[in-house]
Formats: C-alpha cells, structure tokens, sequence
C-alpha cells in the first residue's frame, strides 16, 4: 500500500497543520514554540535542572527531570514537591463489587457510539474498565452504574470485571466481533440538582451501543461491511491511541484507521450527512496507557503533566492542553506514520467536535493511604511470564469521554 494516505483525499479544507517542534515542550526553558502552549502549574515548578535524560526512544530528550524527594510515603510530586496530606494507614484496598444483571431500559435514548483503535490499543481492557470506573465516580450527587441491556453484553461486563479487579489480569486477546447495548444511570445533571436542591431530581440514563472489534478485524483488507455500517450510524467515535506500540504496528495502525475513515466517508457521503464535507461524528480521542512508565516519564519531563493537590493527587494534563498534548504524543514523541493519525483526524472531523483525553484503564498504583507516588506508581507487573495488574484497577478518564460525548450528542448541557 502506498505510504501517502493523504493526497488529494477529501475531506477539504484541511485545517492549519501545527509545525512539529524540534524539541519536546519545557516549562522551565520557555522555549517551547508558540504552537504548544505551555502547561500551567498548581505549584511553583522545579528548581535548579538535574543533569538531562538520555534521549528517549524515539530520539526526543526529556528536558524535566523530575526531582528526587527522599523520605517516607508518600514522595513524589509530579515534578516537585506539595504538601502531603496526613491518612490513616495500612487502609486495606477495597475490590469493587460486579456490575449489576440486565437493566430494562426499552425507553431509552440510544446512543450509537463506535470504539476504535489499533489491534492491542486497550479496547477491551477500556470497556472492562467501564463499570469500575463508574463505581468509583465521585461525583456528590451519586455514582454512574453501567449495565447490560442483553445477557451477553451483561456477560460481557461480569467477565470484563471480574477479570480485571478479582483476577487482575487483562482481557483475553479479541477473537469475536461483539455487538453490546449497555445502560447507563447517572447522577442528576448538576446544575438542576444545585437550583432545584429541594426537588427530587431526575437521574441521567441513555442506552449505548458499541462494538468491540478485535485488531485484527480491522486490518487492511479485512474491514467488513458491518464494521463499517456501524461506524457509519455511530453519532459518535472513541478513538483509542496507543502511545507505546511498535514501529510496525505504527504503520499499520495508521493504514487501518485511514482505510476506515475512507470507507466510514464514502458512506456518510453516499447517505448525504457529511457536515461541510467532514464526517459529523462527535469524536473522543483517548491516548491510552497513561499509566505505562515509559510513556508517563516522557510526558512529566516534556511539561504536560500536572498533580492535583488533593484526593489522591492525581496526574492530569489540563483540560485547554490536551489538543496540543495528543499533537505532542504524535508528533514529538512518536513520530512517523502517528502523525499522520493527527493530521487525519485534524482532516476528517470538525476541530470543534474532537475531544482529548489522558486514558488509563487501570491507573495508577496508589500507596497505602491512596496516595500517588512517583517513585512507585507502576501498575502492572510480571508475574509467571504473564502481564498482570498489581493494585486495584483505578481508571482514569474512562468514563469522562464518554459520558461528554453523549452530552454532546444529545445535547444536553449537563
Ligand atoms: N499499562 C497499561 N496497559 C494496558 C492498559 N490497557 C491495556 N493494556 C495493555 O495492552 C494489552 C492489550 O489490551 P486489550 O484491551 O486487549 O487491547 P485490544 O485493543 O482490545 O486488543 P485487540 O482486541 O487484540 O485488538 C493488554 O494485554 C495490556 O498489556 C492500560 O490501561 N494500562
Ligand atoms: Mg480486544
């Protein structure tokens, strides 16, 4: 296959491409081109620089070292040092319980939302995720709870969660292409719980219809006709970037995802619902395995990672910087063939309709007051030559891109 995917292909009016930076961000050169907008800090950043990094794998070299702070758990801020909240210790870590049976919700508004990423990108660890992530919300007004409206997609979730937090292991690898309708119930939108306090107020529900499609389903040549029929009626797409797979699943990856587009394009043309000759899809890009060392280092010392000072003083990229963040991941910090995944992505769906998100399935290993360590967040291990999760399963940003992306489609502010 040609290597040059993008010539002369509608859509038109590509937008402005960033330039690539020759170097990666850094809060503390100020050098950082005016396209990648510097990351801000809840706390003043690190002092005198510590020699640099070795270059990394893909020939960037990290400019932000994080500092070493010695002492007792918990150590490590993200890169410096903020006051550490006192806990009670030796807090046992609780497992969440399995996702309930199958909910009735024949009423509902369906939303048909298509997953896609790379073979191994973390699909199915992302949707086993889902109902962990929504026992854990904390939003005040009460928990997300995801079910499965079919027994299979109810068995698909049973299994997916007993794996992941009982078993702490990963999916098995995809062999069958599942079509699964789940449920979701919310917390009332939190403006009318907040001016109407004495009203007993609705909980959000909407029905989702996704696809979980093994990589291999979707490689070139292989694209069926029903894969693309769904991505086609979806309203919306999770896009699942996977920042750490080799060079030459990179360049199939992008293949893949190019051919879909195509194919995803010509149909909605056919079909007369292309919105200014891009595709009107609501789009969720999520670069996944945020918790991964290799990955994580890269994007603390290039400046995009901030630490939140409070709860369990989570890693977050700020909301107004993940466009550039994911422009980063592809074009600073892997290379190749990724960034034509931005420009095509740039190129077939509105600006104002991409989202970006920093996704971990699993997330990070906390210590044991909950806390996030620097020195000690790793949170897989090798246990008998197999891949496995060494503390309870915390996902992050798991639930978030999808709960905005039916926001958005439904058009419900909240
Ligand atoms: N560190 C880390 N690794 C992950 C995460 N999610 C997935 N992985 C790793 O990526 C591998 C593939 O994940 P899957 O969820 O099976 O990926 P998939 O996209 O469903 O793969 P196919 O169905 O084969 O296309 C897992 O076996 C893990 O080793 C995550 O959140 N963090
Ligand atoms: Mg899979």
């Amino acid at each position: 296959m040609s290597t040059d995917h993008t010539g002369g292909y509608p859509p038109q009016e590509p937008p402005a491409q960033m330039p690539y930076p020759p170097s990666p961000p850094s809060p503390v050169d100020q050098e950082r081109p005016a396209s990648y907008p510097s990351p801000t800090y809840s706390s003043p950043p690190p002092g005198p620089l510590p020699p640099p990094l070795s270059p990394n794998g893909n020939g960037t070299t990290p400019t932000i070292p994080p500092q070493s702070v010695g002492g007792a758990e918990p150590m490590s801020a993200i890169p410096y040092a903020v006051a550490q909240p006192q806990f009670p210790v030796n807090e046992p870590e609780p497992t969440p319980i399995p996702t309930p049976g199958v909910l009735s919700a024949t009423q509902l508004p369906s939303v048909r939302i298509g997953l896609w990423g790379s073979s191994r990108a973390g699909k199915s660890t992302y949707l086993a995720s889902l109902p962990i992530a929504g026992m854990q919300t904390t939003d005040p007004n009460g928990r997300w709870i995801v079910g499965g409206m079919t027994p299979n997609a109810v068995e698909y979730l049973v299994r997916g969660v007993d794996r992941l937090a009982n078993h702490r292991s990963f999916p098995a690898i995809g062999q069958i292409n599942e079509s699964l309708t789940w449920v979701f119930h919310g917390p009332p939108p939190t403006e009318r719980a907040g001016l109407f306090r004495r009203q007993p107020a609705d909980g959000v529900q909407f029905a989702l219809q996704l696809q979980d499609v093994p990589g291999e389903f979707l490689r070139t040549g292989q694209l069926s006709e029903d894969v693309v029929e769904h991505f086609a009626n979806s309203q919306g797409l999770i896009y699942l970037f996977d920042p750490i797979g080799d060079a030459e699943e990179r360049t199939r990856s992008f293949d893949f995802f190019f051919e879909m587009l195509q194919a995803v394009h010509a149909r909605v043309r056919e079909a007369g619902r292309l919105v200014r000759n891009r595709l009107p899809h609501r789009v969720a890009v999520c670069v996944t395995k945020f918790d991964e060392p290799e990955f994580f280092d890269a994007a603390v010392h290039a400046g995009w990672v901030n630490q939140q000072d409070f709860g369990s003083r989570l890693p977050v990229v700020e909301e107004k910087q993940r466009a550039a963040f994911f422009d980063w991941v592809c074009r600073g910090y892997r290379g190749g063939t990724a960034t034509m995944i931005c420009d095509a992505i740039q190129s077939f769906f509105h600006p104002t309709y991409v989202r970006y998100y920093a996704t971990s399935a699993i997330g990070f290993r906390l210590n044991s007051n909950q806390v996030f360590d620097y020195h000690d967040y790793r949170n897989t291990e090798q246990v008998n030559n197999v891949r496995r999760i060494r503390a309870t399963p915390r996902p992050l940003n798991v639930l978030e891109p999808l709960i905005d992306l039916e926001r958005r489609i439904s058009g419900r502010k909240r």
